[in-house]
Protein backbone atom coordinates (compact mmCIF):
# COMPACT_ATOMS: atom_id res chain seq x y z
CA UNK A 1 0.00 0.00 0.00
CA UNK A 2 1.27 3.56 -0.87
CA UNK A 3 0.62 6.58 0.76
CA UNK A 4 1.23 9.81 -0.87
CA UNK A 5 2.21 12.55 1.42
CA UNK A 6 1.80 15.93 0.20
CA UNK A 7 3.58 18.62 2.03
CA UNK A 8 3.32 22.28 0.83
CA UNK A 9 5.69 25.42 1.09
CA UNK A 10 4.61 26.63 4.16
CA UNK A 11 4.54 22.73 6.28
CA UNK A 12 8.15 22.07 6.38
CA UNK A 13 8.29 20.52 9.97
CA UNK A 14 9.04 17.18 10.23
CA UNK A 15 5.99 16.82 12.66
CA UNK A 16 3.61 17.85 10.11
CA UNK A 17 0.37 15.61 10.60
CA UNK A 18 0.60 14.56 6.74
CA UNK A 19 4.04 12.56 7.83
CA UNK A 20 2.99 11.03 11.01
CA UNK A 21 2.33 7.36 10.64
CA UNK A 22 4.77 7.63 7.36
CA UNK A 23 5.60 4.55 6.27
CA UNK A 24 9.15 5.75 4.79
CA UNK A 25 10.02 2.38 2.57
CA UNK A 26 6.27 2.48 0.42
CA UNK A 27 4.95 6.24 1.40
CA UNK A 28 6.40 8.68 -1.06
CA UNK A 29 6.24 12.23 -0.18
CA UNK A 30 5.28 14.79 -2.59
CA UNK A 31 6.39 18.62 -2.54
CA UNK A 32 5.63 20.86 -5.57
CA UNK A 33 7.46 23.96 -7.05
CA UNK A 34 4.22 25.50 -9.03
CA UNK A 35 3.68 28.95 -11.02
CA UNK A 36 0.78 29.81 -9.47
CA UNK A 37 1.83 29.47 -6.24
CA UNK A 38 4.92 32.28 -7.39
CA UNK A 39 2.77 34.47 -8.78
CA UNK A 40 -0.64 34.72 -7.94
CA UNK A 41 0.61 37.94 -5.98
CA UNK A 42 3.93 39.87 -7.22
CA UNK A 43 5.15 38.33 -4.58
CA UNK A 44 8.58 40.24 -3.56
CA UNK A 45 12.04 37.90 -4.64
CA UNK A 46 13.28 37.19 -1.35
CA UNK A 47 9.79 35.66 -0.51
CA UNK A 48 10.19 33.46 -3.54
CA UNK A 49 13.64 32.57 -3.18
CA UNK A 50 13.52 32.06 0.82
CA UNK A 51 10.11 29.32 0.23
CA UNK A 52 11.89 27.25 -2.37
CA UNK A 53 15.12 27.26 -1.36
CA UNK A 54 13.76 26.09 2.32
CA UNK A 55 11.68 23.67 0.22
CA UNK A 56 14.50 22.24 -1.43
CA UNK A 57 16.62 22.47 1.89
CA UNK A 58 13.24 20.46 3.70
CA UNK A 59 13.23 17.86 0.61
CA UNK A 60 16.75 16.83 0.78
CA UNK A 61 16.63 16.37 4.84
CA UNK A 62 13.94 14.18 4.53
CA UNK A 63 15.72 12.18 1.94
CA UNK A 64 18.50 11.85 4.17
CA UNK A 65 16.24 10.80 6.70
CA UNK A 66 14.95 7.46 4.67
CA UNK A 67 11.97 9.17 3.19
CA UNK A 68 11.34 9.03 -0.65
CA UNK A 69 10.33 12.25 -2.28
CA UNK A 70 8.79 12.98 -5.05
CA UNK A 71 10.03 16.98 -5.86
CA UNK A 72 8.92 18.59 -8.70
CA UNK A 73 10.56 21.53 -9.47
CA UNK A 74 9.53 25.20 -11.19
CA UNK A 75 12.00 24.94 -14.24
CA UNK A 76 10.37 21.08 -14.58
CA UNK A 77 8.75 21.20 -18.56
CA UNK A 78 6.62 19.03 -17.68
CA UNK A 79 5.09 20.86 -14.41
CA UNK A 80 1.47 22.15 -14.68
CA UNK A 81 1.68 25.30 -12.55
CA UNK A 82 -0.87 24.09 -10.01
CA UNK A 83 -1.05 22.05 -7.29
CA UNK A 84 -4.44 20.11 -8.35
CA UNK A 85 -2.37 19.54 -11.87
CA UNK A 86 0.97 18.22 -9.80
CA UNK A 87 -1.04 15.99 -7.44
CA UNK A 88 -2.99 14.73 -10.38
CA UNK A 89 0.51 13.97 -12.50
CA UNK A 90 1.98 12.25 -9.15
CA UNK A 91 -1.17 10.04 -8.95
CA UNK A 92 -0.39 8.30 -12.38
CA UNK A 93 3.05 8.08 -11.80
CA UNK A 94 2.51 6.56 -7.96
CA UNK A 95 -0.67 4.89 -7.97
CA UNK A 96 -1.05 5.75 -4.29
CA UNK A 97 -4.11 3.93 -2.45
CA UNK A 98 -4.64 7.52 -0.39
CA UNK A 99 -3.61 11.01 -0.59
CA UNK A 100 -3.02 12.85 2.74
CA UNK A 101 -2.20 16.60 3.36
CA UNK A 102 -2.16 18.63 6.54
CA UNK A 103 -5.05 21.47 6.22
CA UNK A 104 -3.78 24.47 3.92
CA UNK A 105 -3.31 27.42 6.03
CA UNK A 106 -4.79 29.68 3.50
CA UNK A 107 -8.39 30.03 2.31
CA UNK A 108 -8.04 30.24 -1.35
CA UNK A 109 -5.43 26.84 -1.52
CA UNK A 110 -8.04 24.70 1.15
CA UNK A 111 -11.12 25.47 -1.19
CA UNK A 112 -9.10 24.31 -4.02
CA UNK A 113 -7.75 21.22 -2.83
CA UNK A 114 -11.59 20.39 -1.95
CA UNK A 115 -12.83 21.14 -5.00
CA UNK A 116 -10.12 19.19 -6.77
CA UNK A 117 -11.57 16.10 -8.26
CA UNK A 118 -9.15 13.70 -6.54
CA UNK A 119 -10.35 12.96 -2.59
CA UNK A 120 -7.58 14.09 -0.45
CA UNK A 121 -7.53 12.97 3.47
CA UNK A 122 -7.01 16.57 5.03
CA UNK A 123 -5.46 16.58 8.63
CA UNK A 124 -5.91 19.35 10.89
CA UNK A 125 -2.73 21.13 11.32
CA UNK A 126 -1.47 20.89 14.78
CA UNK A 127 1.46 23.52 14.70
CA UNK A 128 -0.61 25.96 16.75
CA UNK A 129 -1.28 26.40 20.44
CA UNK A 130 -5.00 26.73 19.58
CA UNK A 131 -7.13 24.65 17.14
CA UNK A 132 -9.58 26.16 14.73
CA UNK A 133 -12.62 24.56 16.68
CA UNK A 134 -11.12 25.63 20.04
CA UNK A 135 -11.19 29.23 18.73
CA UNK A 136 -14.53 28.88 17.08
CA UNK A 137 -15.92 27.49 21.12
CA UNK A 138 -14.06 30.39 22.80
CA UNK A 139 -15.40 33.47 20.28
CA UNK A 140 -18.97 31.75 19.64
CA UNK A 141 -21.94 33.97 21.15
CA UNK A 142 -19.45 36.91 21.74
CA UNK A 143 -20.29 40.26 21.10
CA UNK A 144 -16.73 41.26 20.36
CA UNK A 145 -13.68 39.72 19.61
CA UNK A 146 -10.75 41.19 21.38
CA UNK A 147 -7.37 39.98 22.00
CA UNK A 148 -6.73 40.46 25.24
CA UNK A 149 -9.03 37.92 26.55
CA UNK A 150 -8.45 35.21 23.96
CA UNK A 151 -4.50 35.60 25.38
CA UNK A 152 -5.19 35.24 28.78
CA UNK A 153 -6.97 32.27 28.05
CA UNK A 154 -3.93 30.93 26.18
CA UNK A 155 -2.20 31.93 29.33
CA UNK A 156 -4.22 29.89 31.80
CA UNK A 157 -3.96 27.53 29.10
CA UNK A 158 -0.22 26.57 28.22
CA UNK A 159 0.56 27.55 31.82
CA UNK A 160 3.32 30.14 30.22
CA UNK A 161 4.13 33.13 32.55
CA UNK A 162 2.03 32.15 35.17
CA UNK A 163 2.24 30.94 38.84
CA UNK A 164 -0.41 28.84 39.13
CA UNK A 165 -3.74 30.93 38.61
CA UNK A 166 -2.27 34.18 38.55
CA UNK A 167 0.20 35.67 35.68
CA UNK A 168 4.08 36.32 37.30
CA UNK A 169 4.69 39.47 37.91
CA UNK A 170 0.95 39.98 39.09
CA UNK A 171 -0.60 41.60 35.78
CA UNK A 172 -0.98 39.76 32.23
CA UNK A 173 0.34 42.97 30.36
CA UNK A 174 3.22 45.14 30.51
CA UNK A 175 2.18 47.63 27.53
CA UNK A 176 2.38 50.72 28.91
CA UNK A 177 6.12 49.80 29.85
CA UNK A 178 7.02 48.62 26.09
CA UNK A 179 6.63 52.35 24.37
CA UNK A 180 9.79 54.06 24.96
CA UNK A 181 11.47 56.35 21.96
CA UNK A 182 14.95 54.78 21.35
CA UNK A 183 17.74 57.14 22.74
CA UNK A 184 19.49 58.89 20.44
CA UNK A 185 23.07 57.01 20.55
CA UNK A 186 22.03 53.76 20.86
CA UNK A 187 22.49 51.53 18.48
CA UNK A 188 20.55 48.15 18.04
CA UNK A 189 22.29 45.13 17.52
CA UNK A 190 23.71 43.65 13.92
CA UNK A 191 21.49 40.80 12.82
CA UNK A 192 22.64 37.09 12.62
CA UNK A 193 22.30 36.36 8.63
CA UNK A 194 22.75 33.41 6.49
CA UNK A 195 25.17 33.74 4.15
CA UNK A 196 23.79 31.24 1.10
CA UNK A 197 25.02 28.14 0.72
CA UNK A 198 24.83 26.12 -3.16
CA UNK A 199 20.91 25.19 -2.93
CA UNK A 200 20.07 29.21 -2.30
CA UNK A 201 22.59 30.54 -4.49
CA UNK A 202 20.97 28.39 -7.54
CA UNK A 203 17.45 29.35 -6.15
CA UNK A 204 18.55 32.95 -6.01
CA UNK A 205 19.56 32.55 -9.54
CA UNK A 206 16.41 31.23 -10.84
CA UNK A 207 14.68 33.88 -8.66
CA UNK A 208 16.60 36.82 -10.13
CA UNK A 209 16.18 35.02 -14.32
CA UNK A 210 11.89 33.89 -13.78
CA UNK A 211 11.22 36.63 -11.54
CA UNK A 212 13.03 39.66 -12.55
CA UNK A 213 9.93 42.13 -12.75
CA UNK A 214 8.87 41.36 -9.12
CA UNK A 215 9.24 43.75 -6.86
CA UNK A 216 12.44 43.91 -3.79
CA UNK A 217 15.87 43.01 -4.26
CA UNK A 218 17.84 40.20 -3.83
CA UNK A 219 21.14 41.17 -2.25
CA UNK A 220 20.47 41.44 1.33
CA UNK A 221 19.36 37.79 1.51
CA UNK A 222 20.63 36.44 4.58
CA UNK A 223 16.54 34.64 5.81
CA UNK A 224 17.30 30.93 7.22
CA UNK A 225 16.32 28.17 5.68
CA UNK A 226 16.90 25.69 7.35
CA UNK A 227 15.43 24.92 10.69
CA UNK A 228 18.71 24.46 12.07
CA UNK A 229 19.89 27.91 10.89
CA UNK A 230 16.45 28.86 12.09
CA UNK A 231 17.06 27.23 15.62
CA UNK A 232 20.93 29.97 15.77
CA UNK A 233 18.34 32.77 14.88
CA UNK A 234 16.49 32.12 17.86
CA UNK A 235 18.86 32.14 20.11
CA UNK A 236 20.23 34.73 18.47
CA UNK A 237 17.26 36.68 19.20
CA UNK A 238 17.14 35.58 22.89
CA UNK A 239 20.35 36.52 23.80
CA UNK A 240 21.24 39.64 21.68
CA UNK A 241 17.75 41.11 21.22
CA UNK A 242 14.60 40.33 23.12
CA UNK A 243 16.39 42.14 27.02
CA UNK A 244 14.89 45.34 24.85
CA UNK A 245 12.45 44.07 22.69
CA UNK A 246 9.77 45.06 25.07
CA UNK A 247 11.04 48.85 25.88
CA UNK A 248 11.38 49.83 22.00
CA UNK A 249 9.15 47.37 20.60
CA UNK A 250 6.98 50.44 18.64
CA UNK A 251 10.42 52.59 18.44
CA UNK A 252 11.21 53.75 14.81
CA UNK A 253 14.51 54.87 13.43
CA UNK A 254 15.79 55.79 10.23
CA UNK A 255 18.71 53.44 9.30
CA UNK A 256 17.90 50.94 11.85
CA UNK A 257 15.19 48.61 10.30
CA UNK A 258 14.79 45.39 12.67
CA UNK A 259 15.81 46.99 16.42
CA UNK A 260 15.19 44.60 18.64
CA UNK A 261 12.47 42.70 16.82
CA UNK A 262 12.75 38.27 16.13
CA UNK A 263 12.68 38.84 12.58
CA UNK A 264 11.54 35.23 12.91
CA UNK A 265 7.91 35.37 11.27
CA UNK A 266 9.16 34.12 7.84
CA UNK A 267 11.17 30.97 9.43
CA UNK A 268 7.59 30.47 11.80
CA UNK A 269 5.22 31.02 9.01
CA UNK A 270 7.01 28.15 7.00
CA UNK A 271 7.43 25.68 9.84
CA UNK A 272 11.03 25.48 10.40
CA UNK A 273 10.45 26.55 13.90
CA UNK A 274 7.75 26.03 16.25
CA UNK A 275 5.63 28.65 17.89
CA UNK A 276 5.24 26.62 21.34
CA UNK A 277 9.45 26.13 21.55
CA UNK A 278 10.06 30.13 20.81
CA UNK A 279 7.95 31.01 23.47
CA UNK A 280 8.91 28.35 25.75
CA UNK A 281 12.82 30.01 25.35
CA UNK A 282 11.41 33.41 25.62
CA UNK A 283 10.51 32.48 28.88
CA UNK A 284 13.33 30.18 29.93
CA UNK A 285 15.33 33.59 29.75
CA UNK A 286 12.69 35.63 31.86
CA UNK A 287 13.09 32.86 34.26
CA UNK A 288 17.43 32.34 33.97
CA UNK A 289 17.24 36.05 34.73
CA UNK A 290 18.28 36.93 31.57
CA UNK A 291 15.72 39.32 30.23
CA UNK A 292 13.11 41.33 31.94
CA UNK A 293 9.28 40.29 32.56
CA UNK A 294 8.02 43.55 30.45
CA UNK A 295 9.47 42.02 27.15
CA UNK A 296 9.31 38.25 27.71
CA UNK A 297 5.84 38.98 28.45
CA UNK A 298 5.60 41.18 25.22
CA UNK A 299 6.98 39.09 22.84
CA UNK A 300 5.18 36.15 24.27
CA UNK A 301 1.89 37.70 23.93
CA UNK A 302 2.80 38.55 20.53
CA UNK A 303 2.85 34.25 19.53
CA UNK A 304 0.55 33.27 21.70
CA UNK A 305 -2.04 36.18 22.08
CA UNK A 306 -1.58 38.08 18.42
CA UNK A 307 -0.65 35.13 15.95
CA UNK A 308 -3.07 32.68 17.13
CA UNK A 309 -5.74 35.54 17.66
CA UNK A 310 -5.34 36.67 13.72
CA UNK A 311 -5.73 32.95 12.85
CA UNK A 312 -8.72 32.18 15.07
CA UNK A 313 -10.55 35.13 13.34
CA UNK A 314 -9.36 34.45 9.68
CA UNK A 315 -10.55 30.76 9.78
CA UNK A 316 -13.75 32.12 11.97
CA UNK A 317 -14.68 34.95 9.53
CA UNK A 318 -13.50 33.78 6.52
CA UNK A 319 -14.70 33.93 3.04
CA UNK A 320 -17.16 36.85 4.06
CA UNK A 321 -14.44 38.81 5.98
CA UNK A 322 -12.41 39.56 3.25
CA UNK A 323 -15.14 41.39 1.30
CA UNK A 324 -16.01 43.92 3.68
CA UNK A 325 -15.33 47.57 3.22
CA UNK A 326 -16.85 49.15 6.40
CA UNK A 327 -15.05 52.50 5.66
CA UNK A 328 -16.25 52.14 2.08
CA UNK A 329 -12.43 52.90 1.02
CA UNK A 330 -12.49 53.36 -2.88
CA UNK A 331 -9.05 55.04 -3.38
CA UNK A 332 -6.00 53.37 -5.48
CA UNK A 333 -3.06 52.45 -3.75
CA UNK A 334 -0.27 55.03 -4.49
CA UNK A 335 2.66 54.04 -6.93
CA UNK A 336 5.04 55.18 -4.30
CA UNK A 337 4.29 51.99 -2.16
CA UNK A 338 6.07 50.48 -4.75
CA UNK A 339 8.76 53.06 -5.94
CA UNK A 340 9.23 54.49 -2.85
CA UNK A 341 9.30 57.80 -4.23
CA UNK A 342 7.66 60.56 -2.15
CA UNK A 343 8.76 63.38 -0.11
CA UNK A 344 6.94 61.60 3.17
CA UNK A 345 10.50 60.55 4.93
CA UNK A 346 8.53 58.00 6.98
CA UNK A 347 6.71 56.36 3.76
CA UNK A 348 10.27 56.80 1.61
CA UNK A 349 12.03 54.65 4.65
CA UNK A 350 9.70 51.86 5.26
CA UNK A 351 8.93 51.22 1.32
CA UNK A 352 12.69 51.21 0.40
CA UNK A 353 13.53 49.21 3.42
CA UNK A 354 10.82 46.46 2.55
CA UNK A 355 12.47 46.37 -1.02
CA UNK A 356 15.75 45.71 0.48
CA UNK A 357 14.98 43.10 2.99
CA UNK A 358 11.29 42.24 2.33
CA UNK A 359 11.12 42.82 6.34
CA UNK A 360 9.38 45.63 8.24
CA UNK A 361 8.99 45.73 11.63
CA UNK A 362 5.24 45.62 12.71
CA UNK A 363 4.94 49.96 13.91
CA UNK A 364 6.12 50.54 10.55
CA UNK A 365 3.80 48.14 8.85
CA UNK A 366 0.88 49.75 11.32
CA UNK A 367 1.69 53.17 11.83
CA UNK A 368 3.32 54.33 8.76
CA UNK A 369 2.63 52.02 5.62
CA UNK A 370 -0.94 51.04 7.05
CA UNK A 371 -1.77 54.33 8.97
CA UNK A 372 -1.14 56.30 5.32
CA UNK A 373 -3.48 53.48 3.65
CA UNK A 374 -6.81 53.87 6.17
CA UNK A 375 -6.22 57.90 6.51
CA UNK A 376 -6.08 58.11 2.34
CA UNK A 377 -9.18 55.38 2.11
CA UNK A 378 -7.24 53.10 -0.12
CA UNK A 379 -9.04 50.15 -1.27
CA UNK A 380 -8.73 46.95 0.94
CA UNK A 381 -8.00 44.77 -1.42
CA UNK A 382 -5.38 46.76 -3.24
CA UNK A 383 -3.41 47.29 0.29
CA UNK A 384 -3.95 43.89 0.78
CA UNK A 385 -2.52 42.54 -2.25
CA UNK A 386 0.78 44.53 -1.41
CA UNK A 387 0.96 43.60 2.09
CA UNK A 388 0.87 40.08 0.87
CA UNK A 389 3.49 40.59 -1.88
CA UNK A 390 5.93 42.45 0.22
CA UNK A 391 7.22 40.91 3.44
CA UNK A 392 9.22 37.39 3.32
CA UNK A 393 6.79 36.19 6.01
CA UNK A 394 3.03 36.83 4.20
CA UNK A 395 0.76 34.51 3.97
CA UNK A 396 -3.08 35.39 3.63
CA UNK A 397 -4.19 33.78 7.35
CA UNK A 398 -1.94 36.33 9.05
CA UNK A 399 -1.62 39.15 6.91
CA UNK A 400 -5.53 39.27 6.22
CA UNK A 401 -6.78 40.14 9.28
CA UNK A 402 -3.55 42.16 10.03
CA UNK A 403 -4.54 44.52 6.93
CA UNK A 404 -7.92 44.46 6.83
CA UNK A 405 -8.83 44.20 10.64
CA UNK A 406 -6.35 46.18 12.58
CA UNK A 407 -4.41 48.96 10.06
CA UNK A 408 -7.70 49.47 7.78
CA UNK A 409 -10.61 48.81 10.09
CA UNK A 410 -12.28 47.64 7.02
CA UNK A 411 -14.00 44.49 9.06
CA UNK A 412 -15.94 47.61 11.42
CA UNK A 413 -14.49 46.70 14.39
CA UNK A 414 -14.40 42.46 14.45
CA UNK A 415 -10.85 42.90 15.08
CA UNK A 416 -10.49 46.18 16.91
CA UNK A 417 -12.01 48.35 19.25
CA UNK A 418 -11.48 51.56 16.93
CA UNK A 419 -8.91 52.36 14.11
CA UNK A 420 -5.07 52.90 14.36
CA UNK A 421 -5.56 56.06 13.05
CA UNK A 422 -2.40 58.80 13.95
CA UNK A 423 -1.27 62.09 12.94
CA UNK A 424 1.95 62.96 12.35
CA UNK A 425 2.47 63.98 16.07
CA UNK A 426 2.43 59.92 16.81
CA UNK A 427 5.16 59.53 14.10
CA UNK A 428 7.14 62.26 15.38
CA UNK A 429 7.10 60.66 19.05
CA UNK A 430 7.79 56.73 18.19
CA UNK A 431 10.82 58.03 15.06
CA UNK A 432 13.51 59.89 13.92
CA UNK A 433 11.84 60.56 10.42
CA UNK A 434 10.64 63.33 10.97
CA UNK A 435 14.10 65.51 11.69
CA UNK A 436 15.33 64.20 8.28
CA UNK A 437 11.40 65.26 6.13
CA UNK A 438 10.38 68.07 4.29
CA UNK A 439 7.65 68.16 6.00
CA UNK A 440 7.28 69.24 9.51
CA UNK A 441 4.63 67.68 12.11
CA UNK A 442 4.25 70.31 14.12
CA UNK A 443 2.80 72.22 11.07
CA UNK A 444 -1.38 71.39 11.64
CA UNK A 445 -1.84 72.86 8.31
CA UNK A 446 -0.63 74.80 4.79
CA UNK A 447 2.84 74.96 3.69
CA UNK A 448 5.04 72.82 5.24
CA UNK A 449 2.40 70.53 7.14
CA UNK A 450 2.86 67.10 7.63
CA UNK A 451 0.37 65.48 4.83
CA UNK A 452 -0.46 63.36 7.95
CA UNK A 453 -2.20 65.96 9.82
CA UNK A 454 -4.89 67.12 7.71
CA UNK A 455 -5.03 63.51 6.37
CA UNK A 456 -5.99 62.37 9.91
CA UNK A 457 -8.91 64.80 10.89
CA UNK A 458 -9.89 64.53 7.13
CA UNK A 459 -10.74 61.25 7.58
CA UNK A 460 -12.63 60.91 11.22
CA UNK A 461 -15.02 64.23 8.91
CA UNK A 462 -15.07 61.68 6.31
CA UNK A 463 -16.16 58.59 8.69
CA UNK A 464 -18.31 60.36 10.98
CA UNK A 465 -21.36 58.22 10.26
CA UNK A 466 -19.48 55.22 11.16
CA UNK A 467 -16.58 56.12 13.82
CA UNK A 468 -18.87 59.36 15.99
CA UNK A 469 -20.48 57.02 18.28
CA UNK A 470 -17.28 54.92 19.13
CA UNK A 471 -16.71 55.37 23.28
CA UNK A 472 -12.99 55.45 22.09
CA UNK A 473 -13.44 57.62 19.07
CA UNK A 474 -14.95 60.49 21.75
CA UNK A 475 -12.16 62.00 22.28
CA UNK A 476 -10.97 63.02 18.91
CA UNK A 477 -14.81 63.80 17.69
CA UNK A 478 -14.88 66.29 20.29
CA UNK A 479 -11.86 68.01 19.42
CA UNK A 480 -13.16 68.37 15.72
CA UNK A 481 -17.01 69.45 17.28
CA UNK A 482 -14.90 72.40 18.93
CA UNK A 483 -13.01 73.39 15.71
CA UNK A 484 -14.15 76.63 14.03
CA UNK A 485 -15.93 75.69 10.62
CA UNK A 486 -13.44 77.53 8.35
CA UNK A 487 -10.52 75.72 9.91
CA UNK A 488 -12.42 72.28 9.66
CA UNK A 489 -13.18 73.58 5.24
CA UNK A 490 -9.25 74.35 5.40
CA UNK A 491 -8.70 70.78 6.72
CA UNK A 492 -10.55 68.95 3.95
CA UNK A 493 -9.57 71.30 1.17
CA UNK A 494 -6.19 70.22 1.74
CA UNK A 495 -6.12 66.55 2.24
CA UNK A 496 -8.46 66.56 -0.62
CA UNK A 497 -5.67 68.63 -2.75
CA UNK A 498 -3.35 65.93 -1.58
CA UNK A 499 -5.35 62.78 -1.82
CA UNK A 500 -6.09 63.92 -5.71
CA UNK A 501 -2.45 64.69 -6.29
CA UNK A 502 -1.76 61.07 -5.40
CA UNK A 503 -3.11 59.59 -8.47
CA UNK A 504 -0.67 61.49 -11.02
P1 LIG B 1 8.36 40.53 16.26
O1 LIG B 1 7.89 41.91 16.33
O2 LIG B 1 9.66 40.25 16.84
O3 LIG B 1 7.25 39.62 16.96
C1 LIG B 1 7.51 38.26 17.32
C2 LIG B 1 6.56 37.33 16.61
O4 LIG B 1 5.24 37.55 17.04
C3 LIG B 1 6.54 37.45 15.09
O5 LIG B 1 7.56 36.69 14.50
C4 LIG B 1 5.16 36.92 14.76
O6 LIG B 1 5.16 35.54 14.59
C5 LIG B 1 4.34 37.26 15.99
N1 LIG B 1 3.51 38.45 15.77
C6 LIG B 1 3.76 39.71 16.19
N2 LIG B 1 2.73 40.52 15.88
C7 LIG B 1 1.83 39.76 15.23
C8 LIG B 1 0.58 40.03 14.65
N3 LIG B 1 0.01 41.24 14.69
N4 LIG B 1 -0.04 39.01 14.02
C9 LIG B 1 0.49 37.77 13.97
N5 LIG B 1 1.68 37.47 14.51
C10 LIG B 1 2.33 38.45 15.15
N6 LIG B 1 2.83 38.90 10.40
C11 LIG B 1 3.09 37.80 9.68
O7 LIG B 1 3.64 36.83 10.20
N7 LIG B 1 2.73 37.75 8.36
C12 LIG B 1 2.11 38.79 7.73
O8 LIG B 1 1.81 38.70 6.55
C13 LIG B 1 1.85 39.96 8.49
N8 LIG B 1 1.25 41.03 7.90
C14 LIG B 1 1.01 42.14 8.64
C15 LIG B 1 0.36 43.23 8.04
C16 LIG B 1 0.08 44.36 8.76
C17 LIG B 1 -0.64 45.51 8.13
C18 LIG B 1 0.45 44.43 10.11
C19 LIG B 1 0.15 45.65 10.92
C20 LIG B 1 1.09 43.38 10.72
C21 LIG B 1 1.37 42.21 10.01
N9 LIG B 1 2.01 41.10 10.60
C22 LIG B 1 2.24 39.98 9.85
C23 LIG B 1 2.31 41.09 12.04
C24 LIG B 1 3.73 41.57 12.41
O9 LIG B 1 3.94 42.84 11.87
C25 LIG B 1 4.78 40.59 11.96
O10 LIG B 1 4.49 39.32 12.47
C26 LIG B 1 6.16 40.99 12.47
O11 LIG B 1 6.48 42.28 12.02
C27 LIG B 1 7.19 39.99 11.99
O12 LIG B 1 8.47 40.38 12.35
P2 LIG B 1 9.27 39.74 13.58
O13 LIG B 1 9.37 38.29 13.40
O14 LIG B 1 10.51 40.53 13.72
O15 LIG B 1 8.25 40.01 14.76
C1 LIG C 1 4.10 31.36 -1.30
C2 LIG C 1 4.49 30.12 -2.01
C3 LIG C 1 5.31 30.19 -3.14
C4 LIG C 1 5.89 31.48 -3.60
N1 LIG C 1 5.64 29.10 -3.84
C5 LIG C 1 5.18 27.88 -3.43
C6 LIG C 1 5.48 26.71 -4.16
O1 LIG C 1 6.10 26.73 -5.21
N2 LIG C 1 5.05 25.53 -3.65
C7 LIG C 1 4.34 25.43 -2.50
O2 LIG C 1 4.02 24.32 -2.05
N3 LIG C 1 4.01 26.55 -1.83
C8 LIG C 1 4.40 27.76 -2.25
N4 LIG C 1 4.05 28.90 -1.59
C9 LIG C 1 3.13 28.76 -0.41
C10 LIG C 1 1.68 28.64 -0.93
O3 LIG C 1 1.36 29.75 -1.75
C11 LIG C 1 0.63 28.63 0.18
O4 LIG C 1 0.88 29.71 1.02
C12 LIG C 1 0.63 27.40 1.00
O5 LIG C 1 0.32 26.33 0.17
C13 LIG C 1 -0.39 27.45 2.14
O6 LIG C 1 -1.70 27.56 1.68
FE1 LIG D 1 6.21 61.35 8.01
FE2 LIG D 1 5.01 63.71 8.48
FE3 LIG D 1 7.16 63.01 9.89
FE4 LIG D 1 7.40 63.63 7.30
S1 LIG D 1 6.76 65.00 8.96
S2 LIG D 1 8.36 61.89 8.35
S3 LIG D 1 5.48 62.84 6.48
S4 LIG D 1 5.18 61.99 9.88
Amino acid sequence: MTVLRVILGDQLSRDIAALADCDRASDVVLMMEVADETTYVRHHKQKIALILSAMRHFAAELVDAGYRVDYVRLDDPTNTGSFTGEIARAVARHHPDRIVLTEPSEYRVRAMIRAGVIAVELREDTRFFCSEAQFARWADGRKTLRMEFFYREMRRATGLLMDGDTPVGGVWNFDSENRKRLPAGKQPPKRQRFAPDAMTTEVLALVATRFADHFGDLDNFGWAVTRHDALIALGHFIADCLPSFGDFQDAMKAGAPYMYHALLAPALNIGLLNPHEICLAAEAAWRGGRAPLNAVEGFIRQILGWREFVRGVYWHQMPGYAATNALGAQRDLPWFYWSGDTAMNCMAHVVTETRANAYAHHIQRLMITGNFALLAGIAPHQVEAWYLAVYADAFDWVELPNTHGMALFADGGVFASKPYAASGAYIDRMSDYCAGCRYDPKIKLGPGACPFNPLYWHFLIENRDTLAANPRMAMPYRTLAAMAPERVAQISAEAIAFLDGLAG
